[in-house]
């Protein structure tokens, strides 16, 4: 409640429930049942969610189609500064919205916070893109002809994001996709609709100052999986960016698919770091930790597999073992605490059965692993646990599998091949690392015949990207960018223009007509 004034939610608060949308800028409280919303970290409930009936999830694409038209002609730079305000007023109300995402997902603050940079940076990110949306010009083969590369505005773009990062992933596509000229809906985790609703009525506020905005242009669907499939289904929807399990992205893709729409796919990952004989330990150590405990291990880009040289095997362990010791778990809210919450019950289950079929296959544990019992900085009602460190025999059947909770698998090897091959030979292809010193063994991690991930790393650890890179994976991942590099084509269509500025009409190919 301490949050909703400086978050601007006081408008949109109506007897405790959350609008399941907001279609142009207005909210909408529909007959369906609503469910109750708690926090992860005790438990307690702080609202009831309304979810988007299937008529207002077509009347926000409707609205966001009708907007799209007007917005795309206004002139690309333009759209910047609309961008650039957005990141104004994300600055000013950054503390508020960071509280509110440690509300939703258990993260802890400084995590929070990043979160929110991150929507900041990618805001900075794209008022620069506005200016720079540029194609090429091509020779033509024929006399005064030349081709013109040009990129347009795409049209609606659907957005489907996961609890983790309730704000940022929608953050990438959708501050890109403005200034590309586009319309957003977005479809937020069922898990965190408060965070959505405040990063909506932000964007609400900017928008209402904004001359050249027409309403309409940001909408806000919320509810289950039942509202991303309307999304994906709907034929005004010109691409649908989504984040989330294979299951999730192989469902969405289909649908698409079979309307031939575009998709762009944030999917699973199964992110393994290699640690060589030459790696610097305790830096390595550090950035393991980090990658695996960090965000009690919910991010896509969390370490769950580690591949470690025999020979550093003992000592790497040994110092993996004492700065578990160390983690704090607890209420994400204290400053001292390093690891919160699991996002609910059924992560914790997921977690404890992944320990039980690891044992089951040979593994065992080294630390951590149990459920920690309320009381002290721990409260009661949330599910907390201690970041496990298990040693396996080998990449058993569960080690293929993410498991969406801080657990590691250590595994041994000898020939550096070996471990790279073992680090491609999973379903997913998100994140991974090398931790050496060795300039060719770095060489041979990200070479082509070496880590098959979208993000390959050296002495860095394979979660915490930055936005001015290329952002998201292969194989099961989707094979979807988002946020940096060039990931901004995605939202934009390519039209290919032939120019003669002469008197006659040679054909291409030396083709003859008549
Ligand atoms: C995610 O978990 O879906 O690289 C996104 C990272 C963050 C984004 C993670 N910048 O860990």
């Amino acid at each position: 409640t301490d949050l909703v004034a400086p978050l601007g939610l006081d408008r949109w608060q109506q007897a405790d429930c959350w609008p399941g949308a907001v279609v142009d800028g207005i909210a909408h409280y529909p007959s369906t049942p609503p469910g109750p919303l708690r926090s992860p970290i005790d438990g307690c409930r702080h609202g009831e969610l309304l979810p988007a009936s299937v008529v207002e999830v077509r009347a926000a694409v409707g609205c966001a189609s009708v907007a799209f038209e007007a917005w795309r002609n206004v002139p690309a730079p333009r759209r910047g500064e609309l961008v650039r305000r957005i990141g104004d007023a994300v600055r000013a109300r950054k503390r508020a919205l960071a509280q509110l995402i440690t509300l939703e997902t258990g993260k802890i603050a400084s995590e929070a916070e990043g979160e929110v940079q991150e929507w900041i940076d990618v805001c900075d990110y794209a008022t620069g893109l506005s200016r720079q949306l540029h194609g090429l010009t091509i020779v033509s083969e024929r006399a005064q002809h030349r081709l013109l590369e040009q990129w347009h505005p795409l049209g609606v773009i659907g957005v489907i994001s996961a609890f983790n990062f309730p704000v940022a992933v929608w953050a990438w596509n959708a501050m890109l996709a403005l200034v590309c000229g586009n319309a957003v809906v977005w479809k937020p985790s069922e898990k965190t609709p408060l965070t959505a609703l405040a990063a909506t009525a932000l964007v609400l506020d900017v928008l209402h100052d904004f001359d050249d905005a027409p309403a309409g242009m940001v909408q806000l669907a919320q509810g289950d999986a039942t509202v991303g499939a309307l999304l994906a289904a709907d034929t005004h929807v010109a691409l649908v960016s989504a984040t989330g399990s294979v299951g999730m992205g192989r469902t969405v893709a289909r649908s698409v698919a079979a309307r031939l729409g575009r998709s762009l796919l944030e999917l699973g990952g199964n992110n393994a770091a290699i640690v060589t004989p030459s790696a610097d330990l305790e830096l390595a150590a550090r950035a393991i930790v980090f990658a695996a405990a960090g965000t009690c291990g919910q991010r896509c880009t969390s370490l769950r597999r580690l591949f470690v040289h025999e020979d550093v095997a003992e000592k790497l362990q040994e110092k993996l073992v004492t700065a578990y010791q160390h983690l704090s778990v607890g209420d994400p809210r204290l400053p001292a605490t390093l690891v919160g919450p699991l996002i609910d019950e059924a992560a914790l289950n997921h977690m404890q059965a992944a320990l039980m079929r690891a044992e089951h296959e040979g593994g065992h544990v080294l630390i951590g692993g149990g459920q920690v019992r309320a009381g002290g900085n721990v409260p009661g009602g949330g599910h907390y646990v201690r970041p496990a460190l298990l040693a396996m025999p080998e990449q058993t059947d569960i080690v293929h599998q993410e498991t969406f909770a801080p657990l590691l698998y250590l595994m041994r090897y000898t020939r550096l091949d070996d471990a790279i091959a073992l680090n491609n030979a999973v379903s997913q292809g998100l994140s991974s690392a090398i931790f050496t010193t060795d300039l060719r063994e770095a060489g041979a991690f990200i070479g082509p015949a070496g880590s098959d991930c979208g993000l390959a790393n050296v002495n860095v650890g394979t979660s915490g990207a930055e936005i001015g890179g290329a952002f998201g994976g292969e194989k099961n991942t989707g094979g979807g960018r988002e946020s940096g590099s060039d990931a901004w084509k995605n939202y934009m269509r390519r039209a290919t223009n032939t120019l003669n500025d002469g008197n006659a009409l040679p054909l291409a190919q030396g083709v003859r007509f008549g």
